[in-house]
């Protein structure tokens, strides 16, 4: 495998320069090819494709290696996704990610989690039925962008509703800026509208609720069950957990790589940096009009948000979603530090978004 299909770029290559004076890669031919410590470069880069219980698994372009209780991996906070500084047993370093897709942690200490690092695109995966609930998605819209990717939603099992298409649309209205595609997996052609979406190199990964159908969709691009897949309990749909870890795979057909993981309620995310932003472009341009640059939009006079509300261009319940995530950040924040959480609220003033109260 080349480092770029396995989604090496020229800022991990950078940031490798700037750690070590070889090459990242062991050299085609090279006798000491997969086992980087032996050799002329004692480390090579490599990336974390798996991480069970007891196990980190990583490819270093040549082949895997499965690192047996690894202390390193908890204590460096390795994710899914990262690429690594591998000394043929242990992992050394963590290149710098670009971005992340985080869970918040119950209980006390640290207050997040990454779940996989380095994404291109996330895959927002919903089943396209009347449960589908607008809100959820703005939170999940948040996210990928805060991961620095591209959002795309997707409505699965369009085999069981007639108005998928209709749904898609609406729902293509709401997230501005967000392709929402509609498949099912009961033949390729039920994902074709997905393939122009998914580029080699370019890693995507699939987030949803259990039960949604990600791995099912993983298998029908990888051309193979690489994944178990498990019926919803019939009598509410639900999943039932069936994927337990996260992993990446290599898809093959150009399709470049698709990192599955466990299903995810939405409000099990964290909301961490700046996606908010993006996610909601169409209230941050109204608030620019509003005449108070603290303006909560609630009830303040000269609301350019509350106008476009009473004129119909704004559905409230967008403010009303965006209101629930701000607030929710700003919880998160005050637990990772009161440092950051000055900062974020600070941010918050200044992007006019504030939450009330
Ligand atoms: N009718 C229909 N069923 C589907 C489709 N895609 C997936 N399913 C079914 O949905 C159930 C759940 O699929 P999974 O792929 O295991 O779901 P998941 O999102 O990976 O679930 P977790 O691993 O628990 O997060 C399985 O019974 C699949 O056969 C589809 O396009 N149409
Ligand atoms: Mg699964
Ligand atoms: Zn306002």
């Amino acid at each position: 495998m080349t480092p770029d299909a396995l989604g090496w770029n020229s800022e991990l290559a950078h940031a490798w320069a700037g750690l070590a004076a070889h090459p990242p890669f062991a050299a085609a031919g090279d006798a000491a090819a997969g086992d980087p410590a032996v050799g002329e470069g004692r480390t090579r880069a490599a990336r974390v494709i798996a991480l069970h219980r007891g196990a980190t698994v990583l490819h270093d372009t040549v082949r895997e290696h499965i690192l047996a209780d690894h202390p390193g991996s908890a204590a460096l906070g390795v994710a899914v996704g990262d690429w690594v500084v591998f000394d043929g047993a242990r992992i050394t370093a963590v290149l710098p990610r670009r971005g992340a897709v985080t869970r918040k942690e119950a209980g006390r200490g640290i207050a997040t989690q990454v779940l996989a690092a380095n994404l291109d695109r996330v895959l927002i995966v919903t089943s396209a039925n009347q449960d589908l609930e607008p809100r959820r998605l703005d939170r999940m819209v948040a996210v990928a962008w805060e991961a620095g990717a591209q959002p795309v939603v997707v409505l699965s099992k369009s085999d069981l509703e007639p108005a998928a298409a209709e749904y898609a649309e609406a729902l293509a209205a709401r997230l501005v800026g967000v392709p929402v595609v509609v498949v099912h997996t009961r033949d390729e052609a039920g994902v074709a509208a997905l393939l122009p979406y998914l580029r080699p190199g370019e890693t995507t990964m699939l987030l949803g609720t259990s039960g949604v159908g990600k791995s099912t969709l993983l298998n029908l691009l990888a051309g193979e069950d690489r994944q178990a897949v498990r019926e919803v309990r019939a009598h509410d749909d639900r999943g039932q957990h069936t994927t337990t870890h996260r992993e990446l795979f290599l898809l093959p057909g150009d399709r470049g790589l698709m990192i599955d993981v466990p299903g995810i309620r939405e409000l099990a995310l964290a909301l961490v940096g700046e996606g908010l932003e993006r996610a909601f472009p169409d209230i941050v341009a109204l608030a620019a009009g509003c005449r108070w640059v603290d303006c909560s939009h609630s009830n303040e006079p000269a609301c350019a948000v509350q106008a476009a509300i009473a004129a119909g261009d704004l559905d409230p319940e967008r403010l009303a979603s965006l209101r629930v995530l701000l607030a929710e950040q700003v919880q998160l924040e005050r637990r990772e530090s009161p440092r950051t959480r000055h900062e974020g609220r600070r941010k918050a003033r200044k992007r006019n978004l504030k939450a009330r109260g």
